[in-house]
């Protein structure tokens, strides 16, 4: 049985989607999230109960949720694929922007989508504060990458870190924050989506 993932257009489904055709591994996909009714969400929620993609079923059934470990897990499996650095210190360095994008940024777009479940405020002004203020931590954090790991991405090769911070700064403000804050990360963001690694898998998300 191919690999199972549970995912949806312009999700964080698109970062897992380019690592499995950087590896050449076969895989289905499953249309499934929170967010749309018609999905194969009870599907979804029977594997992952936070209702969470990117998820991924391994041929022996075994369930991977958090895309940063899916995409260590890629890496280890396939080391050919270049997905993650061979070399031991780089690639420790390269796990830690993926958990770094998991931790800081991931988490607070979570928020800046869904401010409601993360205050006891019901009015709507209450609740566009904690969107605001999600949204203004998060962009500090991808400042924060782009000093630390930016040029780590290595737009003529890219590999996990690169299809990680490329679909997670599309979201929330984050690139036309960059554009302003940090214009050389943004040109490398610009330059990375343009890889035939990224290219596909980003114009179906879009275009779908
Ligand atoms: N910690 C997870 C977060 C995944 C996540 O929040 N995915 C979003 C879609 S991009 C989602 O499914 N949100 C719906 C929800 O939380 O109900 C990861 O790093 O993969």
């Amino acid at each position: 049985m191919p690999l199972t993932l549970f995912g949806s257009r312009g999700s964080g489904s698109a970062a897992v989607e380019m690592a499995l055709r950087a590896a050449s591994v076969e895989y289905q996909l499953v249309r499934a999230s929170s967010w749309e009714a018609d999905s194969a969400l009870e599907r979804l929620l029977e594997v992952n109960p936070l209702g969470q993609i990117p998820t991924l079923r391994l041929e022996d059934g075994t369930v991977l949720t958090e895309s940063a470990a899916i995409l260590i897990h890629l890496g280890l499996e396939h080391p050919a694929s270049g997905l993650l650095p061979t070399v031991s210190i780089a690639r420790a360095m390269d796990i830690r922007g993926l958990v770094y994008i998991a931790a800081n940024c991931y988490s607070a777009v979570s928020v800046s989508d869904f401010p409601e479940q993360w205050t006891t405020a019901t009015t709507k002004p209450a609740q566009t504060k904690v969107r605001d203020a999600a949204r203004a931590q998060l962009h500090q954090k991808w400042n924060v990458f782009s000093d630390v790991f930016g040029t780590r991405l290595r737009p003529s090769e890219p590999g996990a870190l690169a299809f990680l911070a490329v679909v997670v700064s599309q979201w929330s403000g984050t690139r036309q924050h960059l554009k302003n804050e940090r214009p050389s990360f943004y040109e490398t963001l610009l330059q990375l989506e343009a890889h035939p690694r990224l290219a596909a898998t980003l114009r179906e998300h879009r275009d779908a």
